[in-house]
């Protein structure tokens, strides 16, 4: 089912101290920037490498408010992994897989996430403790 790592995201305080530490640390390129006030985020995508269906990077995640996602995270659990995204082929076939396996799903239809991309989201009590994002990347 899956393709391959989409992207790890990571919750941070500050995005620009965060974008400076990941690049100059790991020699990444910040390929896209976005707010995406659905998820209640403004983020980066640093690009580590290409391989099937899209690429696979490194998601930095600032919170717009304290009540979204993230914002909710950080007060919790502070600044670290807070996600990972595995690339799909097709995200609502993955979605309907997945949910007649059991595991609930946070979003009942793909959401518009990174660089166009398709996303959905699986609850982190149904997979071990990881919050699981679907990706269906889009077409180049
Ligand atoms: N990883 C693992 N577990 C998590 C988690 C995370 N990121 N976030 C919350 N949890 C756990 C909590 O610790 C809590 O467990 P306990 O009951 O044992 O304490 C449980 O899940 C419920 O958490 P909560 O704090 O009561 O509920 P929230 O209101 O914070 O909702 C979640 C949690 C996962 C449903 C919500 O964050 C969500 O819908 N996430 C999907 C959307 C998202 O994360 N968007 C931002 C990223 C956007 C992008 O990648 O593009
Ligand atoms: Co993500």
């Amino acid at each position: 089912m899956f393709l391959r790592i989409d992207h790890i995201g990571v919750a941070c305080r500050d995005l620009e101290e965060k974008i400076r530490l990941f690049s100059d640390t790991f020699d990444l390129t910040v390929v896209a920037r976005e707010v995406n006030e659905e998820q209640g985020v403004k983020e980066a995508m640093l690009h580590i490498s290409d391989g099937e269906g899209g690429g696979s990077y490194i998601q930095l995640l600032e919170p717009l408010s304290e009540d979204s996602p993230v914002g909710k995270f950080l007060a919790k659990r502070g600044e670290g992994v807070h996600h990972v995204a595995f690339g799909v082929r097709d995200v609502a076939d993955a979605m309907g897989k997945i949910s007649e396996r059991g595991v609930r799903l946070l979003d009942e239809r793909p959401r518009h996430g990174s660089m166009d991309s398709r996303i959905a989201f699986l609850h982190p009590k149904d997979v071990g403790g990881m919050l699981t994002e679907l990706v269906q990347a889009a077409r180049r």
